[in-house]
């Protein structure tokens, strides 16, 4: 669904690293190893997480693409180890030939891709589909959509995120127009919560479910300000932009449902209360409200853009569902691994690295440029940066 932009991720998660191309991205923008590790490193966080985030230390090197600092408008190419390859290496993910003792994954995790994937494929090992189906992957997602990123803050558009519920505990979500000052709130609370309260609660949620041998789930929000109008469009089904972000939403692991503004309110509300009455403020016509969530038919409409998601509990439980053993066809329990009890906090930041691809992507589609220079120019010569 990019018109652009486009990008590719390769690697597994217990294999040596992650790879990462970003290309059609325009030349000019400043960025350093250093910006793409601040996101990286929030991505690591999140209380819940398990014991694997204590092995790695994610840092991308950047491989191609930048030359004195600022990007040249050729492929960016990225790289991110897995120290933890170290542990894998010789006994499981040997990449050479097979080591016979090794035993195969055979008892598929219902709610993961191990069972539709080894049937998919035609595998008699679940561990040739769970290294790749791993949110892993998600770490690269984060250091592209970190450069993107950069790129948007030229043009004065900020992303943050919080987490809006874990289990049952649920925030009601407060409106704090400076995207900045939320996501530094955010990033203060061990779940990203903006309620330091409810963070405490959230906290205790993971801590009982982890003792029962459970994972739970939960929803965050992601937004963006500063976005101009017109992004997107309603000529062609596959342009629309809310239907470009919920692709890439959904295409997070695990997440189950996306909601623009007010989402799921919007089957009960009448009309009167979910359309967002249009005002004139000074010169500028505005909205009263901001139910759409910055979307309508498909565009941007010029409002703060707001996107919530939810994810389902981890699959991988530490007391695994019932289960059938794909090579004997006994009944069993499903294989456990090392695993984190939540990673709702980690999910939205993944959330904000999609929408800063989506929305590069949709400027770079609407307004042009191969530097930032040009995509400048053109956004001044609209008016859309006034
Ligand atoms: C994951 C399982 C855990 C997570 C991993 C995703 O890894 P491991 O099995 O090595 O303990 O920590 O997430 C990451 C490695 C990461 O960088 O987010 C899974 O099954 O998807």
């Amino acid at each position: 669904m990019l018109q652009h932009l486009n990008f590719l991720t390769a690697g597994e998660s217990h294999g040596k690293g992650l790879s990462g191309i970003l290309e059609g991205f325009p030349a000019g923008v400043p960025l350093s190893e250093d910006i793409i590790a601040h996101d990286l490193g929030r991505r690591q966080k999140g209380h819940g997480r398990g014991g694997r985030m204590k092995i790695e230390q994610d840092r991308a090197e950047i491989l191609s693409g930048l030359r004195h600092g600022k990007t040249l408008g050729s492929p960016i190419a990225l790289w991110i180890k897995n120290n933890d390859w170290e542990n894998w290496k010789t006994e499981v993910m040997a990449h050479e030939k097979p080591v016979n003792d090794i035993p195969a994954v055979t008892l598929p995790r219902p709610g993961h891709a191990d069972l539709a994937g080894v049937q998919k494929f035609g595998f008699t090992d679940i561990r040739n589909v769970l290294e790749r189906s791993s949110a892993r992957e998600t770490a690269m997602r984060v250091a592209l959509g970190s450069i993107c990123r950069v790129f948007l803050r030229e043009l004065d558009i900020e992303i943050a995120s919080h987490v809006v519920q874990i289990g049952p505990v649920k925030t009601v979500c407060e409106v704090i127009e400076d995207l900045n000052e939320l996501n530094e709130q955010a990033d203060r609370s061990a779940v990203r919560c903006l309620d330091l309260k409810l963070t405490q609660k959230m906290m205790a949620h993971i801590d009982d479910t982890r003792r029962q041998g459970d994972s739970v789930g939960g929803i965050f929000e992601v937004l963006a300000s500063g976005v101009p109008a017109g992004l997107g469009s309603y000529t062609h089904w596959d342009r629309k932009l809310d239907a470009r972000v919920a692709a890439a939403m959904i295409s997070i692991n695990a997440m189950k449902t996306v909601s623009i503004g007010d989402g799921l309110d919007v089957a009960t509300a009448p009309g009167s209360e979910v359309h967002d009455e249009i005002i004139k403020v000074g010169d500028m016509i505005k909205r009263a409200t901001n139910h759409a969530g910055g979307i309508e038919g498909g565009m941007s409409n010029g409002e703060m853009i707001r996107v919530q998601v939810t994810m389902k509990p981890i699959p991988t439980l530490a007391r695994p569902l019932k289960s059938v053993d794909i090579k004997t066809r006994e009944s069993g329990i499903a294989h456990k691994e090392r695993t984190d009890a939540c990673a709702v906090p980690a999910a939205s930041v993944i959330g904000e690295a999609m929408l800063a691809l989506i929305l590069t992507d949709a400027i770079l589609e609407k307004f042009g440029g191969d530097s930032l220079t040009q995509v400048k120019a053109h956004l001044a010569a609209t008016g859309a940066l006034t």
